[in-house]
């Protein structure tokens, strides 16, 4: 990844966009405080984010005679930004008047990404399960791969890594593919092989009632694996998908899908370069599954992994207990982290 420079003209730029934009907030978020205030609302009720558009948000009723039904609405000035999942206290307005929430309840769980300036976002909220969605193409490198559970991992959920269109592959892919995915298989994690054209294999089984988000490269098929499991809101994902140049269905925004039997998908866009920058060492060494039963081993208190003699983690990898790539990975998220 190369060192982002922003010239002094570019940052006058990105502080005036900053200061148009903070200035378009604050006069929306006064529009739903005056609303508030105003006691045109309907009752306060509960219910989930499922989109974002734009500046507005969907939200789905959760509770009473609207329940199930979708209402834009604005959010009040004093609440932190919301992300979809996310439960909320809202209050429905008059017919065709977007609605006003007013309080974000406790998230149960949270996925954060990166933004291209390293700052943390949030993806996706009150989910249970992540499938981290890889294909043969594009091509996944396994350190993508590494940086993509480290972000799971801060979650406190284990990801399923599902390797996507499956009936594209030649025999040397599935080979290499097949090898990659059984190295994650090895440090614990859960693995599949499928399609979102043909076998699905226990795809169904693995979501169900469950609130599951699909995260991974653009194009591997997070959007597709979706359609497959819910083709009738097919529509509405590539509603919700911009047309890329490519004339392919981006993804923009992460979605919430209920699961007609219990549970939701969460669609969420695809991300080019996965920097894990904004950790700290200690951070980027929880990412790492199997290092955890070596840590505070070594023969040196503040042991940096690399040179030192006594290390535990260097003699995991001797002993075979810890994989020599996933230690050099480490180490070359260190070094990415300490340049920046
Ligand atoms: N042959 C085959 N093609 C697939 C499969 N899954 C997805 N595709 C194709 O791959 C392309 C990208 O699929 P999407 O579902 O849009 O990918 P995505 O991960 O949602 O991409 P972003 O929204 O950009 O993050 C589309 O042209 C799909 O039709 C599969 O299992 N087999
Ligand atoms: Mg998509
Ligand atoms: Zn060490």
């Amino acid at each position: 990844m190369s060192q982002r420079r922003i010239s002094r003209q570019q940052s006058f730029r990105i502080d005036r966009i900053q200061a148009e934009r903070i200035a378009r907030a604050e006069k929306r978020e006064a529009k739903a405080d005056a609303l508030l205030a105003g006691g045109d609302l309907g009752a306060e009720q509960t219910g989930r984010v499922i989109a974002h558009y734009g500046v507005q948000l969907a939200i789905e009723a959760l509770e009473g005679e609207l329940a199930g039904q979708r209402f834009r609405c604005h959010r009040r000035s004093n609440i932190e930004a919301l992300v979809t999942g996310d439960r909320v206290i809202w209050q429905p307005a008059a017919e065709g008047q977007t609605g006003v929430i007013s309080a974000l309840l406790p998230r149960e769980s949270v996925l954060v990404r990166p933004d291209p300036y390293g700052k943390l976002k949030p993806v996706a909220a009150n989910i249970d399960r992540i499938l981290l969605v890889i294909a043969p193409e594009p091509t996944p490198s396994p350190e993508l791969i590494d940086r993509y559970l480290i972000a799971c991992e801060t979650t406190g959920i284990r990801p399923v890594i599902v390797l996507n269109k499956s009936d594209l592959m030649t025999p040397a892919q599935a080979a290499s593919l097949g090898a990659l995915l059984a190295s994650f298989a090895a440090l614990g994690y859960e693995t599949r092989t499928l399609s979102a054209h043909g076998d699905t294999g226990d795809l169904h089984a693995l979501v169900a009632g469950r609130a599951v988000v699909f995260v991974g490269q653009s194009g591997v098929g997070k959007s597709s694996l979706i359609n497959a499991l819910l083709p009738d809101v097919a529509q509405k994902v590539h509603e919700l998908s911009a047309n890329s140049k490519l004339g392919q269905h981006t993804t923009t925004t992460a979605c919430w899908f209920d699961l007609p039997g219990g549970g939701a998908l969460i669609d969420s866009p695809g991300i080019r370069e996965f920097g894990v920058w904004h950790m700290d060492r200690d951070q980027l060494l929880a990412g790492f599954i199997e290092f955890q039963p070596f840590l505070g081993q070594c023969r040196f208190r503040n042991c940096s992994h690399a040179h030192e003699p006594g290390c535990a983690l260097h003699l995991a990898v001797d002993e075979g207990h810890v994989q020599a790539r996933r230690l050099a990975s480490f180490q070359r998220l260190v070094t990415d982290m300490d340049n920046r």
